[in-house]
């Protein structure tokens, strides 16, 4: 089976205040430097690059308890949110290379912006379905779920520069892959809204073929909405992808995670893509950013129809003597 080739539309979002660590900004460029463009376009895929967004210094953003660089947070994926729209509007799959994953609420919001109703596909060590009363540590990028699910709304307090944000995700709607650091307020958010969840447990359980069985399956059920894939690198093993601000041990291999791709890809739905969380000053050695970014480019090759089986364009004509 083979659709028609999707084209991507990359946005580049350097930007780090939804975590404290600094380095997660310089992902878009390292990704790109990798040969993503260049690789995506080999195996037949158009690209468009819009290049990376800007983002302004917000002034007197103050900590509101816990919460940190609230009103940039806000600001940077109000901006974020507009340029998926824009890469949908050019009719592409919209690419968005982080920076950190409270990314995602830009990037979610304004993928369903056009097109309606979406699945989402979270693969991260991490939930990041914390509200920000249930926040340890204050940190956005564990947070972004909370802001986008209408089951969650009347948890979610007023903030700055967040009343642009409209909930536009279903929890039915939600499948995560790769969870194994989840927070006691975010278990009871799962539990109390019945995700669907493969946290690594279940992945040693069924092996991650019946776990995207399943994903499909159950995303598929009713009907098939467009599907939003975010994916943050720290799902991945750190022996493989290091270069991560909250690096957890006992993660997806690079193989698991490649198949996960590939399968997404196979659904035909594959409408966005976000990949997140890669950061080079988080690496010992240069090794180690090469391995983390060239996972993160091999995961996205995947989305693009990439097989391990080998790939030809279906008007190769095998030469004749
Ligand atoms: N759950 C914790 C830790 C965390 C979430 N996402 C990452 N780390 N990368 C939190 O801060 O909400
Ligand atoms: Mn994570
Ligand atoms: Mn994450």
């Amino acid at each position: 089976h083979h659709q028609a080739q999707q084209s991507a539309g990359i946005i580049g979002a350097p930007f780090s205040r939804g975590q404290p660590r600094a380095g997660v900004e310089r992902g878009p460029d390292l990704i790109r430097s990798a040969g993503l463009v260049h690789r995506l376009n080999q195996q037949g895929c158009a690209v468009k690059d819009y290049g990376n967004l800007t983002f302004e210094e917000v002034a007197g953003d103050e900590s509101l308890g816990l919460m940190r660089s609230v009103r940039a947070v806000g600001s940077a994926n109000r901006r974020l949110s507009e340029a998926v729209q824009k890469v949908k509007r050019d009719g592409h799959t919209s690419v968005l290379l982080g920076g950190d994953h409270s990314l995602a609420i830009g990037s979610i919001h304004g993928h369903s912006a056009l097109v309606g109703n979406l699945s989402v596909v979270w693969v991260d060590a991490h939930a990041d379905i914390n509200t920000p009363l249930t926040t340890p540590t204050g940190n956005i990028h564990g947070q972004p779920m909370s802001y986008l699910l209408h089951e969650l709304q009347s948890k979610i307090p007023i903030l700055p520069n967040f009343s642009w944000i409209k909930p536009c995700v279903s929890a039915r709607d939600v499948v995560y892959i790769g969870l194994r650091d989840v927070d006691p307020g975010e278990h009871c958010i799962l539990k109390l809204l019945g995700v669907k969840l493969f946290c690594m447990t279940e992945v040693d359980r069924l092996g991650v073929a019946r776990v995207m069985e399943e994903t499909c399956d159950y995303l598929s059920a009713k009907q098939k909405k467009p599907i939003h894939l975010s994916f943050d690198i720290d799902a991945i093993d750190p022996s493989v992808t290091p270069a991560t601000g909250t690096p957890v041990v006992g993660g997806l291999t690079y193989r698991e995670g490649v198949y996960v791709t590939e399968q997404l890809c196979q659904t035909g739905l594959l409408s966005a893509v976000d990949m997140v969380e890669v950061n080079p000053l988080r690496a010992q050695t240069e090794r180690d950013v090469q391995s983390t970014v060239g996972t993160a480019v091999d995961l996205l090759l995947g989305c693009f129809g990439r097989l391990r089986e080998g790939n030809h364009p279906s008007d190769y004509s095998l030469p004749e003597p």
